[in-house]
């Protein structure tokens, strides 16, 4: 008989169309139902087809989702492509294919992949965000933007990457590296559109408290928006050996106006304004030279501090107006000029770069704070905590705490200071000078300025051009267009010309959820109405690798259009309400899988040699969702096997009479507890995201069943229901076979019966020496340790006890535990 053997290959196939044709898996707006909009990141359609990595987010949530689906919720779960990017880019030049087709070949490739694997996603809302349909509204967002004089244009220093021929965001760099190629970047003077992130930045970090993140995700985007409360203040200068006070002022940022007695010099750094001004002319020629190698440096090399210091005198001084001292004006590159105001005091006393600088440069070190009494830090050269001030003026004896707060208010009363807050966090260098992106809209008059294309004009389509290379001048591919670059200006329609750069390939990823809500709307980004239903996302599970990229940039979009009104209010300031994360695949060995080691897995394989329900729940079962695991051959050969025996298990089933099932009943009553404390499990395990534990409980119940022999058809039923979230074509093959009329997805998650999981409970025999002192009730399931509390609190035990120490403790699962004295 053909249906005695589980065949994957030829059930899944078969349930994939099923599920497609009744449409059972479609989103309705405004139904009555809960709603529960859960999302994945939607994929780069890449040249390589989905990985494994892929899989593991998408077969989790989807098991979430089947299962919501059950327990009567009104699910969104869509699916789509972020298809502008560099790595397209790079393949169509090389292949000489048009990046249209490339990505259109692409999005086949994984569309096809993922339905292979039964995913249920809500197919009928895909969205691309290279199709101008889509896009139209990514450069809607833009205008608007530019409209609120949060986009604007600015000459900055960027980092820049000499063999992508691209700008890159600071987030874009990793360890001086560009993020994608690994080419060293540079720096370069360019002109920018800018995104104003740096107005939200204080919402960014407060609205953390209403969403539902990982604490290592939170902490990860404060820490990079990093917010510091401190003090700024002036400070007055002398230019050479004058004695007459510079017109210039010196302004500087800290976090420690405690330690301001304590300062001995000031340093700037080497793109600071003032240099050329005060910079005396026997030290030109040697501070020339130190800016030049300093600007050639990335921002993390220059302030990591196992680097040796380096600097160079200007020549002038600054007055410290706590005690009236005069102290040199350094230069080093360890001051950023991005950060506060470009500039320092440096106490080498109380910080660990100002004293290796201090050190060097052979410049005085004054301890202006002393541990508080009673603490102290010898671990450390320098004393880089709060505590007491001396050698302080006034000040001393305060501390350090009291003295941020009077110092501070002594500078506001002199009217030469004042709180301040800084972020490290910049404005998002938002252009990109490539072709494969969405041409930000906007058009330069030599009248009027910049100006933004009208809004029925949108969108600006991306010209088809033969050459899409990167020039190596920098300018956008776009640029040579010419007749498309020439156009007229919105305001005075005088000739003017439009904006040649693209926009970076986190723009589209914004927003995209929103569009899911209503995906073929012409008029708006999305209705109000629906957005209205369906914002916010209940749950977004994602790589941790976004976590200060995309996760923190889409934040302040949606803020923003919060803001303006495109999102409804009563959809609320945070976009995510939950964000979860899911571990690396790694492949053989712990390491990161890659062509060049030959060891990527390819799911299509894996599907067509062991099934998609077993590379699904494979996935899920390989260990903790949030951590980095392996790949491993024989764990996959393993989830086969439990799915083949619940197979045959099924098979026994059917075939059996149903006079035979009446036999044995007590173990049937058996088994049908242990079917509730499952049921009880997964519903619990797979909401807390402990899929390989809801999945070993259905293999122990598995194991159970076929030791019992017998099972009822309603117990039976209900052990299928549960595990059709995570092999689902399975499940509804045998529930077909089983003489169900109606897709296993349209029942009720089983709910378990309280009564039936009441936990046994025990007398624990307590013994001190071998010698019975107490017995008590407690769980049948306890464990060494709960034990030991257990007697431990006993006011029986205690007193046998004394104050005697417990050299071993022996224990006895279900029986007694014995302590030795
Ligand atoms: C004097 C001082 C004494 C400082 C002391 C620290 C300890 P966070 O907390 O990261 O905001 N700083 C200010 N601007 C800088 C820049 N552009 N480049 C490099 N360093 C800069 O750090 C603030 C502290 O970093 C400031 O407080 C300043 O050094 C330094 F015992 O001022 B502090
Ligand atoms: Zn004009």
């Amino acid at each position: 008989m053909s249906n005695m053997k589980y065949n994957p290959q030829k059930i899944e196939p078969k349930w994939q169309k099923y599920w497609e044709k009744k449409k059972l898996f479609q989103a309705k707006d405004f139904d009555k139902k809960p709603k529960s909009y859960i999302l994945v990141e939607f994929p780069y359609p890449s040249g390589d087809g989905i990985h494994v990595g892929h899989c593991r987010s998408y077969s989790v949530l989807d098991a979430v989702v089947r299962k919501r689906r059950m327990q009567g919720n009104n699910v969104l779960f869509p699916m789509g492509w972020d298809a502008f990017g560099l790595p397209t880019e790079n393949y169509a030049i090389k292949a000489g294919i048009h990046p249209r087709k490339v990505t259109e070949k692409n999005t086949a490739i994984f569309r096809r992949q993922l339905k292979s694997l039964g995913f249920s996603f809500n197919w009928n809302r895909e969205i691309n965000t290279s199709s101008p349909e889509y896009y139209k509204w990514t450069q809607w967002i833009f205008v608007q933007l530019f409209k609120k004089g949060l986009a604007y244009k600015d000459k900055i220093a960027i980092n820049w990457c000499p063999s992508c021929k691209i700008g890159l965001a600071n987030e874009e760099v990793v360890d001086g590296k560009c993020e994608r190629c690994g080419t060293p970047a540079e720096k370069r003077e360019k002109e920018q559109w800018m995104l104003k992130i740096t107005k939200y930045a204080d919402r960014l970090i407060k609205d953390l408290e209403k969403v539902d993140y990982p604490d290592q995700v939170k902490i990860m985007q404060k820490e990079w928006i990093g917010r510091s409360e401190g003090t700024y203040f002036e400070m007055p200068i002398f230019i050479g050996s004058s004695k007459k006070e510079s017109k210039e002022k010196l302004d500087v940022f800290t976090t420690r106006i405690d330690t301001v007695f304590g300062m001995t010099y000031v340093v700037l750094s080497a793109e600071h304004p003032l240099i050329e001004k005060i910079t005396t002319s026997n030290k030109k020629k040697e501070v020339q030279k130190y800016i030049q190698e300093a600007k050639n440096k990335m921002d993390l090399e220059r302030i990591t501090s196992e680097k040796e210091k380096t600097g160079v005198f200007t020549g002038s001084y600054a007055l410290n107006i706590f005690n009236n001292q005069k102290i040199p004006i350094y230069i080093s590159d360890y001051v950023l000029m991005s950060y506060g105001t470009g500039a320092i005091m440096a106490v080498p006393a109380h910080d660990e770069r100002d004293y290796d600088f201090a050190k060097k440069y052979v410049l005085p070190i004054v301890e202006v704070i002393k541990p508080e009494k009673g603490k102290s830090d010898i671990s450390r050269e320098v004393f880089v905590d709060y505590g007491v001030l001396v050698n302080s003026g006034q000040f001393s004896n305060m501390t350090s705490v009291e003295a941020q707060k009077k110092m501070t208010q002594w500078l506001e009363k002199e009217k030469k200071g004042k709180k301040a807050v800084y972020y490290k966090i910049r404005d998002w260098v938002f252009s990109r000078q490539h072709y494969w992106g969405e041409p930000i809209p906007m058009i330069n008059c030599k009248k009027c300025g910049w100006q933004p294309v009208t809004e029925k004009d949108l969108p600006v389509e991306l010209p088809d051009v033969k050459k899409y290379k990167p020039t190596d001048t920098g300018e956008s591919p776009l640029s040579a267009i010419k007749n498309w670059v020439k156009t007229k200006c919105p305001k005075c329609k005088g000739l003017a010309q439009r904006e040649t750069d693209t926009m970076p390939n986190w723009a589209g990823s914004n927003w995209y959820f929103l569009r899911y809500c209503d995906p073929r709307n012409r008029k708006q980004l999305a209705d109000q109405k629906k957005l209205k239903y369906w914002v916010p996302v209940d749950w977004y599970n994602g790589g941790m690798e976004h976590t200060t990229l995309h996760l923190l940039y889409s934040r302040f979009i949606y803020k923003f259009l919060w803001d303006i009104g495109a999102v409804p209010k009563s959809c609320g300031p945070e976009p995510y309400k939950k964000r979860t994360s899911h571990g690396m695949v790694l492949g053989k060995g712990g390491v990161k899988m890659s062509k060049s080691r030959g060891n990527v897995i390819n799911p299509d394989n894996v599907v067509k040699q062991y099934g998609a329900d077993t590379l699904r729940i494979y996935e899920m079962f390989m260990g903790p969702f949030g951590q980095m695991i392996s790949w491993d051959s024989k764990g996959i050969v393993g989830m086969r096997r439990f799915l083949d025996r619940v197979y045959k298990l099924a098979n026994q089933f059917i075939r059996k009479s149903v006079s035979n099932q009446r036999r044995n009943q007590s173990s049937v009553s058996g088994l049908r507890k242990q079917l509730h404390k499952t049921i009880k499990k997964v519903s619990e395990d797979i909401e807390a995201m402990k899929f390989n534990t809801a999945v070993s409980a259905m293999m122990e119940f598995s194991n159970d069943w076929q030791k019992y022999g017998k099972i009822k058809k309603e117990d039976f039923e209900n052990f299928l229901k549960i595990l059709a979230p995570l092999a689902p074509h399975l499940c509804e093959e045998i529930w077909e076979r089983l003489g169900n009329k109606k897709s296993i997805f349209l029942e009720k998650w089983p709910e378990y019966n309280k009564k039936l999981i009441r936990e046994e409970r025990i007398n624990l025999i307590v013994q001190i020496n071998g010698k019975v002192r107490d017995k008590i009730e407690v769980k049948a399931g306890i464990n060494k340790g709960q034990a030991r509390k257990t007697a431990l609190d006993s006011k029986n035990i205690k007193k046998w006890l004394g104050s005697k120490k417990i050299k071993k403790v022996i224990f006895a699962q279900g029986k007694l535990i014995n302590l030795v004295i």
